[in-house]
């Protein structure tokens, strides 16, 4: 059995080596969705350790710029088991996006990659996007949820603002919404407005299915 806290070491070490080796030992050990699960927190609190040394000064912009490629080499090195679910399709729809000023991806990527993989029609709309283009995709869709990403603090603006200009375009009634990344909270999800909040993709994705069933 492998030891996947080990990763969170190597991640923060930025030991690339290491860290591709490790997740191919990972890959042959004939791993579950839910051993993927485990793998994406270590790799998280991997990132966290790289995020700790930046504000002490340890690390540098280049760093965290190193730090997401190899995490996403990580991911694309576990897609498979990321969408191995079977493909009930039709399951719902979600409208994606970073919000505006916030340029990290990678935590979005994961969820929609594991919102695809479970049958969820997804328009990943990209990062930095502004309110208006969060209103003008869920005009065009239609969706049954919008998921709105974030890490830096600052995001917590940007997303009650995009959901205040949802309620405000007359949008809001007809859907859920979803926040999720580093900073996101209880205290926040009140502040915001959104129906629920998460700090990991898997957890985000239960949420929105129950959903989908409720609305049968
Ligand atoms: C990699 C990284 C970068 C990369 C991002 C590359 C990319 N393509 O995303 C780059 C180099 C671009 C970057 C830039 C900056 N960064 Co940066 N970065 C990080 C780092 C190390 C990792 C982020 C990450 O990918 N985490 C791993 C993913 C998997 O976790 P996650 O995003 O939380 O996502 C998970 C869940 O939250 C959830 N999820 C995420 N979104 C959603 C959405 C929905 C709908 C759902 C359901 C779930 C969900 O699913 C994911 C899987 O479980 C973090 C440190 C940290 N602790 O996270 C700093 C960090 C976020 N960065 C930070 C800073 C300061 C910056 C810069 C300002 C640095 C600078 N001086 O230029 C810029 C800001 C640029 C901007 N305007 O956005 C700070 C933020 C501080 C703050 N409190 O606001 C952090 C916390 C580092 C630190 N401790 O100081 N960064």
């Amino acid at each position: 059995m492998i030891d996947i806290s080990k990763l969170s070491q190597v991640m923060g070490d930025l030991d690339d080596d290491a860290v591709i080796q490790f997740v191919e030992d990972f890959m042959k050990s004939n791993p579950t969705p839910e051993d993927a699960d485990q793998l994406m927190t270590a790799a998280q609190e991997g990132m966290a350790i790289v995020g700790d040394r930046f504000e002490r000064g340890d690390y540098f912009v280049g760093d965290l710029i190193y730090a997401g490629e190899i995490l996403a080499d990580v991911i694309d090195m576990i897609r498979p088991i990321l969408s191995e679910v079977s493909q009930e399709l039709n399951r719902g729809k979600i409208v994606l996006g970073t919000v505006k000023g916030d340029l990290h991806d990678i935590g979005k990527n994961i969820f929609r990659i594991m919102a695809e993989a479970e049958g969820f029609e997804v328009h990943d709309i990209g990062i930095d996007q502004p309110v208006e283009a969060f209103v003008e995709k869920v005009k065009e869709i239609q969706p049954d949820i919008v998921g709105l990403s974030g890490v830096l603090t600052l995001a917590l603006d940007a997303m009650r603002l995009t959901v205040d200009g949802l309620k405000e375009a007359g949008l809001r009634d007809d859907l859920k919404i979803i926040i999720g990344g580093n900073p996101v909270s209880k205290d926040a999800n009140d502040q915001i407005g959104s129906d629920a909040f998460t700090t990991n993709a898997a957890h985000g994705l239960n949420i929105c299915k129950e959903w989908m069933e409720e609305k049968k």
